[in-house]
């Protein structure tokens, strides 16, 4: 049986750059020989794709809360149960652009849902499955939105207004003061070449460590 190979997400707010730097960290993983699985929530599957279309669409009426925080749950049931405990179980190393931490930030900090709530249906759908390794990219909203909204129309999550995305900083930075041997934050307000040498180091302490 092959060894269980390692769970990496990349998360943070709107804009900061998640999925520029994701080819970044896929790139330099690859180059040291994992064979790695790239992939992103809400989405990663057919059916998770066509919830996170259900859920990024700007309609009215709104899904309420807690239809999105089931929504999303569902999308990482089959986002789990399709591709990433396979993969890890054959020893490919997982690189996810956001997860569970993206649900505690958006849901429970950004919405202000119960976090027990979200614990209980982490518990629920994941069982003991936990990142190894979450880099966040740290990153004021305000910038953040100016770059996401540069690069096209607004989502439904893209038009909640600043208090939301302050909110959601908090709460992951608050995560990541909790848990700070999974967590590595980035200063994702440098120019891209800088931001990827954060990356890098932090990617070396970790590889070495395994
Ligand atoms: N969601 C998701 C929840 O509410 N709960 C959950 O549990 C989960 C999983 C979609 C939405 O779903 C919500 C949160 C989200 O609103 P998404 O598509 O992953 O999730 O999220 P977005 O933040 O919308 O993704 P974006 O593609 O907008 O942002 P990225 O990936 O962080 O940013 P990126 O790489 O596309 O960069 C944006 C622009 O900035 C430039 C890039 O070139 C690009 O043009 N840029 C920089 N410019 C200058 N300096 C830098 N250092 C730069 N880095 C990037």
């Amino acid at each position: 049986m092959s060894e269980r190979g390692n769970f990496i997400t990349i998360e943070g707010g709107e804009g900061v750059g998640k999925t520029t730097n994701r080819e970044f960290v896929a790139d330099w993983l690859r180059a040291r020989g994992y064979k790695l699985r790239i992939t992103r929530e809400p989405g990663g599957t057919q059916i998770g794709e066509q919830l996170r279309e259900l859920l990024l669409r700007d309609q009215s009426p709104a899904p309420a809360e807690m239809t999105e925080l089931l929504l999303i749950f569902a999308a990482r049931a089959q986002h789990i149960a399709e591709v990433i405990a396979p993969a890890l179980a054959a020893g490919e190393w997982v690189l996810c652009d956001r997860f569970t931490d993206a649900t505690f930030a958006y849901q429970g900090a950004g919405r202000e849902l119960s976090t027990r709530s979200i614990e209980h249906l982490e518990q629920l759908v994941q069982g003991n499955l936990r990142p190894d390794l979450t880099l966040l990219l740290d990153l004021d909203p305000r910038v953040g939105m100016q770059r996401a909204l540069e690069r096209g129309e607004p989502d439904r999550f893209e038009q909640e207004d600043v208090a939301f995305f302050d909110r959601v900083r908090q709460g992951y930075l608050t995560r990541a003061a909790k848990a700070p041997e999974r967590y590595r934050v980035i200063d994702a307000s440098l120019a891209l070449p800088d931001v990827a040498r954060q990356l890098q180091r932090e990617l070396e302490v970790f590889v070495d460590e395994r």
